[in-house]
């Protein structure tokens, strides 16, 4: 039999008297206005068409639905609305069975909740990710899944956003079936069941649970979701499943969606998901290939090497590790391996998938091995001279086509690139500590830099899972220059009177997991001291410069490393040390300044205007591509909290709200 089409992105064929309806919305099959129109007719056709048993819903491509069309928010309604054509579905008075062929988020979930029974490939995934939009699902997922997997495991799904591929779905009663051939398996339950009564999830009962063990249940969640409301109100709305009747539950989740919809939160979040997007996209780049990099040298397998080749590894590639001597080279595969070790201890790497990374792993003394490697990675001492005599010595080494990366965090990787005799293929690829877990990577676009080397690096970064984000050349690259300017406002502050308890305690407070004196603790102190030793001769005299921290470090305070900072840390415990605060009085009367009040919204303001005003020259000296490419190395890199947007996006909806 011929097609049906019943819009742009819905077309079906009758099979055996079943209607299957394909989904076809690329690139992930999202319900936009044309998918639930077309939806609903072939709801109508199969309901006025005698000759058709029930239907089978799937989709084209990848996925089976991604979700709501995230780009319709903010836009008039156009009919009908999701919760409409889920409710239909439901209880439609054929059998409609899904044909999971791959993600069923969000919306995708809840248009399979409603239907009549689940299969799925086993490669497929559910989910209801809306938490981490900054919303609730919408369209029945908190009223439906705990008829189905009971509210313990609901308030897990809904209040983290987890996936689950398939098997674990089937475990939990969200799937019904593993098929490899769904619509096949699905076509032939609906003439199974069809003429029967059929299994509508909204007339389930919620099982009933134990009010404590639903409280540890919302509790685990809510624990990482600090000052988010979007989890604790799905929470909210899955607890009530189970003492409501379905319409006045949806009507409540309803409600509570669009009110979070239009809220800073999900706006923030949106913008975060469209920037992860964007990221690591340069237009000037379209259509250029990527270099092929299946072998990686890491020159230096300390801490940050061996998370690197961790990175490396258990992303599929060959790594040749290298070091000074044998016997370091043994250290570092030790090293290596003990990350991997710890990978399958917390259950992210399979023990099969660890030998399969250590038999790709090679590390030795011996510099002609990077011979065979396509990208090297450069991850040693950071300093000038010891980087570009390494790059004067591997430019003789590797093969000609291969390229070559520095880690360098300070320095300069122009003058790194200049030490070899063809800098066009030298770049920067920052990584943040501990490379194996951080996803951020500020891939660093040298003077020099040739476009298919810039993208190499790019679809590298990106098949390590990793985000890439594209940075000019300037000292600390994007995120350390924001942090610097950060760094040097809070002393401004605290030289003018802020103790530095009140200023972390107003970021964390806004947000951050740590105020910036706590984090300065934590990575140590000394770098930045010796930074500003190296500086001190080219500083101008006008230029403000607050020697509190310098102070510190001559107190032998170099951070929690040696036990105390900013702060004391007895038996591990951040607390206030009246020898620092004795420091800062001291040097606050040096200069005779008389300490003033700060409140916590000023501190914040002027912490986030600081980040802000370095985030625009950022942008004006082209150094950044995107505000937010800024917003994602904050986030991701130093702990802005994602729900804020960033500080670009948070500074957008301030001067909104000010306007
Ligand atoms: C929801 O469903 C609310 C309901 O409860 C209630 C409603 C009443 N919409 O990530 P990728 C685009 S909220 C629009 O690189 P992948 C994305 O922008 C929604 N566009 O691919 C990108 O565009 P471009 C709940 C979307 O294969 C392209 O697709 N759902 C949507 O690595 C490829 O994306 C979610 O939160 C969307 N829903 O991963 C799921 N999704 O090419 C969000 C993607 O122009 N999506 N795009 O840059 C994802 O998690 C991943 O995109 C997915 C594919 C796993 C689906």
């Amino acid at each position: 039999m011929s097609a049906l089409r019943f819009s742009e992105s819905v077309s079906a064929r009758l099979e055996d008297g079943v209607l299957l309806v394909t989904i076809d919305n690329p690139p992930v099959n999202a319900l936009s206005a044309h998918v639930r129109t077309g939806l609903a007719a072939a709801l109508n056709h199969a309901a006025g068409t005698v000759e058709i048993a029930g239907v089978v819903l799937t989709g084209a491509g990848r996925a089976f639905i991604g979700g709501a069309d995230i780009r319709e928010f903010g836009k008039p309604p156009v009919e009908p609305s999701l919760p409409d054509v889920v409710g239909r579905i439901e209880a439609f008075d054929k059998p409609v069975i899904c044909a999971v062929n791959g993600v069923a988020l969000g919306g995708g979930c809840e248009v399979a909740l409603a239907c009549h029974g689940r299969i799925a490939v086993e490669t497929a995934a559910f989910g209801l990710p809306e938490v981490k939009l900054g919303i609730v699902p919408g369209a029945g997922g908190t009223q439906r899944l705990p008829r189905l997997v009971g509210t313990l495991a609901a308030i897990d799904l809904i209040g983290t956003g987890r996936t689950v591929k398939s098997l674990d779905a089937m475990a939990l009663g969200l799937a019904d079936a593993v098929s490899a051939h769904p619509v096949a398996t699905a076509a032939s339950l609906v003439r199974q069941v069809a003429g029967q009564p059929l299994r509508r999830t909204g007339s389930l009962d919620v099982p009933p649970v134990d009010d404590d063990a639903l409280d540890a249940a919302a509790a685990k969640v809510l624990a990482k979701s600090r000052g988010q409301s979007a989890p604790a109100e799905a929470i909210r709305l899955v607890r009530a499943a189970g003492g409501v009747d379905l319409e006045a539950g949806l009507a409540e989740e309803r409600a509570t969606f669009l009110r979070l919809r239009d809220s800073t939160e999900s706006a923030a979040l949106r913008h975060v998901f469209f920037a992860e997007r964007a990221a690591g996209k340069v237009e000037q780049l379209e259509g250029i290939t990527p270099r092929r990099i299946e072998t990686v040298g890491i020159v230096g397998t300390g801490l940050m090497g061996s998370g690197i080749a961790v990175a490396a590894l258990t992303s599929g590639h060959r790594v040749i590790g290298l070091e000074q001597t044998p016997e370091a080279a043994a250290a570092g595969m030790g090293r290596i391996a003990g990350l991997l070790d710890k990978a399958v201890q917390s259950k992210r790497l399979t023990a099969a998938a660890l030998d399969a990374c250590l038999a790709r792993l090679e590390t030795t003394a011996d510099a002609s091995a990077l011979a065979a490697a396509d990208l090297v990675i450069e991850a040693v001492f950071d300093d000038l001279a010891v980087k570009t005599d390494l790059f004067r010595r591997l430019d003789g080494i590797v093969r000609p086509d291969a390229i070559l990366a520095t880690n360098t965090s300070y320095l300069d990787p122009d003058a790194i690139a200049d030490a070899t005799t063809d800098p066009r293929r030298v770049l920067g690829l920052h990584f943040f500590s501990p490379a194996h877990i951080m996803r951020l990577v500020e891939v660093v676009d040298c003077a020099k830099t040739a476009p298919d080397v810039l993208v190499s690096a790019l679809a590298f970064v990106k098949r390590l899972g990793k985000l890439p984000i594209v940075s000019g050349v300037t000292e600390g690259f994007i995120g350390n220059r924001i942090f610097s300017a950060y760094r040097r406002e809070a002393e401004f502050m605290v030289e003018d009177g802020a103790e530095p308890q009140a200023v972390d305690a107003a970021m964390e407070a806004y947000g951050f997991p740590m105020g910036i004196f706590a984090v300065n603790d934590m990575a140590g102190l000394e770098i930045a001291w010796a930074r500003r030793k190296r500086q001190a001769a080219t500083r101008s005299p006008d230029e403000r410069y607050v020697e509190i921290a310098d102070r510190l470090c001559e107190a032998g305070r170099l951070g929690r490393k040696t036990g105390r900072g900013w702060y004391a840390y007895p038996d591990g415990v951040r607390t206030i040390d009246p020898n620092v605060t004795a420091i800062i009085d001291a040097a606050r009367a040096a200069k005779g300044i008389v300490p003033r009040n700060f409140t916590a919204e000023e501190i914040t303001d002027r912490l986030l205007k600081a980040m802000v005003d370095e985030g625009a020259a950022l942008l004006a000296e082209g150094i950044a591509a995107r505000p937010g490419d800024i917003d994602l190395v904050m986030i991701n890199g130093y702990g802005f909290p994602a729900h804020k947007g960033g500080p670009m996006f948070a500074a957008g909806r301030h001067e909104e709200r000010t306007a």
